[in-house]
């Protein structure tokens, strides 16, 4: 059940695999500013990470300036966090550390 909302004891299990992501309060979105070289990489990035999102069916809120991309991850069906945020991050986390080499 991907798309199953996480309960806590879930969620602090799975974010020992991401640990550059921060989480709200609430439990309900994981955050993280990427900044890379220049805008080409982040936008590189970004359109790596699109192609990623379309497959899952899981879409992220993202906002570029720049050379800086920053994402905010939730499942809006689920009203939280489940699996496919932390599919997503994981990827995304993938993506950047290979972008710009
Ligand atoms: N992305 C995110 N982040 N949350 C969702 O609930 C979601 C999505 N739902 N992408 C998907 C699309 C849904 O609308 C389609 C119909 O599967």
């Amino acid at each position: 059940m991907p798309r199953q909302k996480l309960d806590s004891t879930a969620i602090s299990e799975k974010l020992g695999a991401v640990p550059a992501w921060d989480i709200d309060a609430g439990e309900t979105a994981l955050s993280q500013t990427f900044k890379f070289a220049d805008f080409s990489e982040a936008f590189g990035f970004m359109s790596r990470a699109a192609l990623v999102a379309e497959k899952l069916d899981h879409h992220p809120e993202w906002k570029n300036v720049y050379r800086t991309v920053e994402v905010r991850l939730t499942t809006h069906d689920a009203g939280g966090l489940t699996g496919l945020d932390f599919d997503l991050a994981t990827a995304m986390d993938r993506i950047a550390s290979s972008t710009g080499v």
